[in-house]
């Protein structure tokens, strides 16, 4: 499966510079691990994303779910207790079909176990459909960084003023 198709779906089809950008956070299957997920949504919400931060133990129907109703440009995934093959496994295709096909799939935390050549595991989540695919530990300002590149390449760019997040907390 190749990563976001360079032709954008009739949604996500680029963002309203104006406007701030909405994404998606949350940790994704059974993983309950909590912590990382609030300072992701704290730094995010910081660096003028709007962050609707799902938590922990989230399905993939409910991100999709999520990223349809506050039309966001990315879903930032964590996964830290290693299931991550399991629990995204057929995540871009359910953005396909749900019309999404060409949002911003990030993920990041401890994808597996007992594996440590990073960049065997990082192409097996980019086949996936993943289009960033971080190591463990890595600070959210790399993801961050890497988010508002992409974004500009799409055309958005970082607002100046609301960065309040329609997210839980
Ligand atoms: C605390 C903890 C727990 C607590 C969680 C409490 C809670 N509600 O949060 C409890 C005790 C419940 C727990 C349970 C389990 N845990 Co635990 N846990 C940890 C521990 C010690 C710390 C996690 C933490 O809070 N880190 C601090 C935060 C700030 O860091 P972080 O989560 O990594 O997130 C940061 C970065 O990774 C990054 N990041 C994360 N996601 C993303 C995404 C993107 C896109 C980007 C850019 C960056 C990014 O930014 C975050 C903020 O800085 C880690 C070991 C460790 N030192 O990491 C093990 C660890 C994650 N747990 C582990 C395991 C195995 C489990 C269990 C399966 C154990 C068991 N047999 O039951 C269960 C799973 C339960 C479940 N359903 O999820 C393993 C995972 C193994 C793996 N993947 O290889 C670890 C690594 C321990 C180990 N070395 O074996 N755990």
């Amino acid at each position: 499966m190749p990563t976001s198709p360079e032709v954008p779906s009739p949604r996500h089809h680029g963002c309203p510079s104006a406007t701030p950008v909405n994404i998606v956070l949350g940790v994704i299957g059974a993983d309950c691990h909590a912590v990382g997920n609030k300072i992701l949504e704290i730094a995010f919400r910081e660096a003028g994303f709007r962050v609707n931060n799902l938590g922990v133990m989230v399905a993939q129907a409910e991100f999709i779910a999520a990223a349809l109703e506050t039309d966001a440009r990315a879903m930032v995934i964590s996964s830290l207790c290693g299931h991550a093959e399991i629990d995204c496994r057929g995540l871009r295709e359910r953005c396909l079909e749900a019309g999404i096909g060409h949002i911003l799939l990030y993920l990041g935390g401890n994808l597996t176990v007992g594996e440590t050549d990073f960049p065997t595991v990082e192409r097996r989540f980019r086949e996936m459909g993943f289009d960033r695919v971080f190591p463990p530990g890595t600070a959210p300002e790399e993801g961050i960084a890497a988010l508002w590149e992409d974004l500009r390449r799409r055309g958005c760019r970082q607002p100046a003023g609301d960065t309040k997040g329609p997210g839980r907390a």
